[in-house]
């Protein structure tokens, strides 16, 4: 026999198929889970006992004193209201005819796990319309969301990391729309953050109000790697191939293509099995070249 026999062996079993998915499935167990939601449907309460300062439970209401005092409420499906983001009601706050800045805050510490990748979001919606008795012209309103350490009083705080805002300006395309808002990531030195939210009208429009529902706090978990699971049993009747071709100069002598059935073998294809199968075919090319050569 003239030159050398190369066999070239064509295996359908890919083990590396197998690692890439077990890869993927740890990445998936990585990520970004809830660790706060108040979708602000437990109740409201009126701030220091004054009623036009209706708040949701576990959070107060600030106000720049420079401008009016604006006005907060809830909204509710059940009074009729539509402005509600989900479930049954959102919270606003809103003054007519008037400039105004606000904060509202949680008044509750909310638990986190200290050095971890956190940030926070809320549904964010608002009404600004009327100028000078001209419902055709935009207000000027923003809203924006915001997440301190827990310690955080003062709104002006740099401990603060803030969304960008949402608004309504110059124009009426944003009023009316429910738009997420999500802060920047912090990390927290101890285990308790607060959530922030801040509205602000510049222009004293028939209307400004800032609605704002669903508030989030959520940290990137990274679990430690479960352990790899078993790879899977190859179901019975699934069909491997195993390809050998024998080329002699370049050309092909030989193109033998045997089939094993897992059921018919009885045996469950594991990169172990196929390797035996291998050299089992392997012996018998080896076989056949002798064959060839010693014809
Ligand atoms: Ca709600």
């Amino acid at each position: 026999m003239k030159g050398e026999a190369r066999p070239y062996t064509t295996v359908k079993l890919k083990p590396d198929a197998v690692a890439r998915a077990i890869t993927e499935w740890r990445n998936t167990m990585a990520g970004w889970e809830t660790v706060h939601y108040d979708g602000l449907e437990d109740g409201f309460y009126d701030q220091d006992g004054v009623d036009e300062l209706t708040l949701p439970l576990k959070h107060r209401m600030i106000w720049d004193p420079v401008r009016p005092c604006p006005e907060m409420d809830s909204k509710r499906i059940s009074a009729g209201h539509s402005e509600v983001y989900r479930g049954q009601c959102s919270a606003v706050g809103f003054l007519p005819y008037a400039k105004f800045r606000w904060w509202v805050y949680t008044t509750e510490p909310i638990a986190v796990a200290a050095g971890a990748r956190t940030r926070a979001s809320i549904a964010a919606m608002i009404v600004a319309h009327g100028i000078g008795g001209d419902a055709s012209k935009a207000g000027d309103c923003g809203m924006r969301v915001g997440l301190s350490p827990a310690t955080t009083t003062d709104p002006e705080s740099p401990t603060i990391v803030w969304s960008d805002w949402w608004g309504v300006r110059d124009t009426l395309e944003n009023e009316r729309v429910w738009h997420l808002l999500e802060t920047p990531e912090l990390i927290p030195q101890v285990g308790q953050v607060r959530l922030w939210v801040q509205c602000n009208a510049d222009v004293a429009a028939d209307i400004s109000a800032g609605h704002w529902d669903e508030e989030i706090v959520e940290q990137y978990v990274e679990e430690s790697p479960p352990p790899p699971p078993p790879p899977p049993p190859t179901p019975d009747g699934e069909v491997h191939t195993i390809r050998v071709i024998l080329e002699v100069d370049g050309q092909t002598w030989i193109e033998a293509g045997e089939e094993f059935t897992a059921k018919a073998a009885g045996v469950t294809l594991t990169p172990v099995a196929a390797s035996t199968l291998i050299t089992d075919v392997w012996r018998r090319v080896r076989a056949l070249a002798q064959r060839i050569g010693g014809g």
